[in-house]
Order: structure tokens, then C-alpha cells, then sequence
């Protein structure tokens, strides 16, 4: 190859993987960030694809390039290859190099779900039942059973145990970057505080069923003084009955499930 092809080639490597990390920074890939602690996790993502957007362009530059340049000429070009033996230069490289890069990016990943998954004074605790096909919620501490809405204060630690009454689901809140399944048998945790009003979709991202698609809910933010009238109106005689087909929550009082 000529020593111009070649400068040519890395200076289209190098633009192709600037534009594709300029790409993935700029769009919005989740929604705008409702609890602080997990900014983290958008930097994790961050560094992800700063480490892999290389690689992809090294390996898809030399495919394409092996493609052009080793071409058959013609169809009735059946000659083979120049064999050649391997580098033991190459190969600690692409071995050295790789390894440093995934176990310095699974510390920082570790180090960021440590304070993620931190306990937090005043929690408020949500126990949560996937079920074909809704999300069912319970407030121990007050009282109150709920599902399709889930209502929570601003600026309060939030802490959900999940489980599920039959197949495997997924508990998912893009906004707050958490997701985590829920399994019968099994009781999973999560813990975020949100730091800002409005209305944020929950979702199923495990494949559920027939109805997985459906198994939307949503999460509402509120200030901290409507958040007790709500808890006030879910109360009483008058009180709205939870309308999932299954609102009988599997968790025992300890948050062990009894399987
Ligand atoms: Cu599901």
C-alpha cells in the first residue's frame, strides 16, 4: 500500500470515530436525568463508548480494507493467498492493551454501582410486583397499594424491592438510568432519589409475553406536600382500589419472599 493511501486512511479513521463519539454524546439517548447519583452511570456510558467507537472503526477499517485490496481478479481467479506465520509482537498488543481497558472500565462500572446501590438515610420503601402484564406497588410504611401510576416525593431516597408473580420482567426507569429484573422466587433492590418534578415512563425491557409491549406505567414526580395529600386521598373508605388484576404483593414484611 502507498505510504499516501495509508495517511489517507488514518486521517478517515480518525474523522469517522470523532464524529461518532461527538454522535453519541450529543444525542439524547435517555431522557434527561432525574436523580443526581446517576449522572454516574451516564458517565460510565460515556467512557464505554469512548473505549469501543476505536475498536469498531479499527475492525471495520480493516475488513473493508482486506475486501478491496485482496479482491479475487476476475472469476476465474482461483490462486491462493501468500500464507504467512504469526506476530508475537501483534498479539500482546491486541492482548494487552484490550485487558487493561476492560478491567480499568469494570473498576470504574463497580466503584459507580457501589454508590448507586448506597444505602440512604429516610428511605422510602416501594415494594414492587411484576406481573403479566402491569407493574403493582405497595408503600409498607404507609399503607398504600397502587399500580399503573407511581407516585413519589421529590428529593426523597427512594428504595423498591422487586419481585414478580409469574415470569421474569424488568423494572426500568430511563430516566434514572436504573433497571433491574424482577424474578418469582427472588427479591431484587434498587435505590435512587429524584431530584425533579414530572411525569417519566416506566417500562417492561424484559420480552414478557404476548402483552409485553403494553407493560408501561409511569412514574410521577411530586413535591413533597402533594405527595401526602396523595398518600391521604389513597386512604378511607373512599379510597380508589388498585385496578391490577393481582394486587396481592408476594413480599413478606421482611422483604424476603416465602419461596
Ligand atoms: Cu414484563
Amino acid at each position: 500500500m502507498k505510504a499516501s493511501h495509508r495517511i489517507f486512511g488514518i486521517i478517515i479513521a480518525i474523522a469517522v470515530t470523532a464524529g461518532l463519539i461527538a454522535f453519541t454524546f450529543a444525542y439524547d439517548w435517555f431522557g434527561p436525568l432525574i436523580a443526581e447519583e446517576s449522572g454516574n452511570i451516564d458517565n460510565v456510558y460515556r467512557w464505554l463508548l469512548v473505549a469501543s467507537i476505536p475498536f469498531f472503526v479499527i475492525i471495520v477499517g480493516i475488513i473493508a480494507f482486506c475486501i478491496l485490496e485482496f479482491r479475487a481478479d476476475g472469476d476465474d481467479d482461483d490462486r491462493d493467498g501468500e500464507p504467512f506465520h504469526g506476530s508475537t509482537r501483534i498479539e500482546i498488543v491486541w492482548t494487552v492493551i484490550p485487558t487493561i481497558i476492560v478491567v480499568a472500565l469494570g473498576i470504574y462500572a463497580w466503584i459507580v454501582l457501589d454508590q448507586v446501590e448506597a444505602k440512604q438515610p429516610n428511605e422510602l420503601t416501594i415494594n414492587v410486583v411484576g406481573q403479566q402484564f402491569a407493574w403493582n406497588y405497595e408503600y409498607p410504611q404507609l399503607g398504600v397499594k397502587t399500580s399503573g401510576d407511581l407516585v413519589v416525593p421529590k428529593n426523597r431516597p427512594l428504595y423498591f424491592e422487586m419481585t414478580s408473580v409469574d415470569v421474569i420482567h424488568s423494572f426500568y426507569i430511563p430516566n434514572a438510568r436504573l433497571k433491574r429484573d424482577t424474578a418469582d422466587g427472588f427479591t431484587t433492590r434498587l435505590r435512587f432519589t429524584p431530584d425533579t418534578t414530572g411525569t417519566f415512563p416506566i417500562v417492561c425491557a424484559e420480552l414478557c409475553g404476548i402483552g409485553h409491549t403494553t407493560m408501561r406505567g409511569t412514574l410521577r414526580v411530586v413535591e413533597p406536600s402533594e405527595f401526602t395529600k396523595w398518600v391521604a386521598s389513597r386512604k378511607g373508605p373512599n379510597a380508589p382500589k388498585p385496578t391490577g388484576a393481582n394486587t396481592i404483593s408476594p413480599l413478606s414484611p421482611t422483604g424476603e419472599t416465602g419461596k
